[in-house]
C-alpha cells in the first residue's frame, strides 16, 4: 500500500471555498488539432485572433510606456522591452487568458500551471537577429525531455521574414542537448498581425533582424508547469490592490493558486486568501 504521507487536497477545508479549479481541461472545437500540431512540429501558428481595433489598442498603450532600449544582445541593443505589464496596464490581460491558448495550455501542462512571464517586444529597424536559444533552458533537466514551459509571442505588426519576425527551427523541441542549431535551419515566423505562435520552451527559435524602417511590435508570454519556478515574481511585481480587482484566471495564472497539496501556500492556507484580507 503506498504511504500516506501528505493530506490530500480535499483534506483542506478553504480548498472548497477557493477550489484548485479543476474542472478539466478546457477545449474548443480547434483545440485536438492545435496540440497535435505543436506536439509534432513544437510550434502552431494561430492566425488572425485578434482585430485590427485590439491591435491598434495594444500597439497605443505599448508606445505609451515603452522604454529605453535592451542592455544587452539577448535583449536586443535596438529593442524595447516593457516589462512588468500585469502592474502597469490592463491591455494584455485578453492575450494572457485568451480561450483558445488556454484550452492548448490545458492540454500540455498539469492544472494550475503559471505565467512565468509577460512582456511586450519591439524590434527597432536595424536591429540584428537574436541569438538562437530555448525559452525553458534555465531548468537545467537535461535534453530530450518534455517541454516544462510553453512561449508565446503576438504578431502585433504584421510578422515578415525583413521586419523581425521570430525565426523558429520546426522539429528542434526534440533534440539532445549536444545538438544545437544554425540560423539556416530556422524559418521565420511570418503572419498578419492578430495571430500568435505557440512554441514548446524546448524549441530553438530567436528574434529575427529587422531590415525595415519600422518598428515590429510583439507580445509574447511564457507559461511553465505549476511545480516550477516563475521567472517574473509577481507577489512582489504587481500590488496587492491591482491583484484582487483582476479576473481569477489571471490570480490563478500569478501563483494564487495550489499545486497539490500544498505547492504555493500561505500559513497553511490557499493563497488567495491573503485578497481577501486587509
Ligand atoms: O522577439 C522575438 O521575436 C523573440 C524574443 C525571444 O525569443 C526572447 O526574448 O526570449
Ligand atoms: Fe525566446
Amino acid at each position: 500500500m503506498k504511504a500516506n504521507l501528505y493530506p490530500t487536497a480535499h483534506s483542506f477545508a478553504h480548498e472548497r471555498r477557493y477550489g484548485f479549479e479543476f474542472a478539466g481541461a478546457r477545449d474548443l472545437p480547434e483545440t485536438k488539432a492545435d496540440h497535435t500540431a505543436l506536439m509534432r512540429d513544437g510550434y502552431v501558428i494561430i492566425e488572425r485572433l485578434l482585430d485590427t481595433q485590439t491591435c491598434d489598442a495594444v500597439r497605443t498603450e505599448t508606445r505609451r510606456l515603452l522604454g529605453a532600449p535592451g542592455r544587452n544582445q539577448f535583449e536586443g541593443f535596438k529593442t524595447q522591452r516593457l516589462y512588468n505589464v500585469l502592474a502597469k496596464t490592463r491591455i494584455f490581460d485578453d492575450l494572457i487568458d485568451h480561450p483558445r491558448l488556454l484550452a492548448l495550455l490545458d492540454h500540455l501542462f498539469e492544472p494550475n500551471y503559471l505565467l512565468s512571464q509577460a512582456q511586450a517586444i519591439n524590434i527597432t529597424p536595424g536591429e540584428e537577429a537574436q541569438q538562437l536559444h530555448f525559452d525553458d533552458s534555465f531548468y537545467k533537466i537535461p535534453r530530450p525531455r518534455p517541454a516544462l514551459a510553453a512561449s508565446v509571442i503576438w504578431a502585433i505588426d504584421d510578422f515578415t521574414s525583413e521586419n523581425g519576425a521570430t525565426d523558429i527551427v520546426p522539429g528542434s523541441h526534440t533534440w539532445d542537448a549536444e545538438t544545437f542549431p544554425t540560423r539556416e535551419q530556422s524559418i521565420p515566423c511570418v503572419m498578419p498581425a492578430g495571430s500568435m505562435v505557440v512554441f514548446l520552451g524546448t524549441l530553438w527559435h530567436g528574434g529575427g533582424a529587422n531590415r525595415t524602417t519600422r518598428d515590429r511590435l510583439a507580445f509574447t508570454n511564457q507559461y511553465c508547469a505549476p511545480w516550477l519556478r516563475t521567472q517574473e515574481n509577481f507577489f512582489l511585481e504587481v500590488p496587492r490592490e491591482t491583484t484582487r480587482t483582476l479576473r481569477p484566471t489571471i490570480q490563478s495564472l500569478m501563483g494564487y493558486s495550489v499545486y497539490p497539496p500544498f505547492m504555493g501556500m500561505v500559513d497553511s492556507m490557499h493563497p488567495k486568501r491573503v485578497l481577501d484580507s486587509d
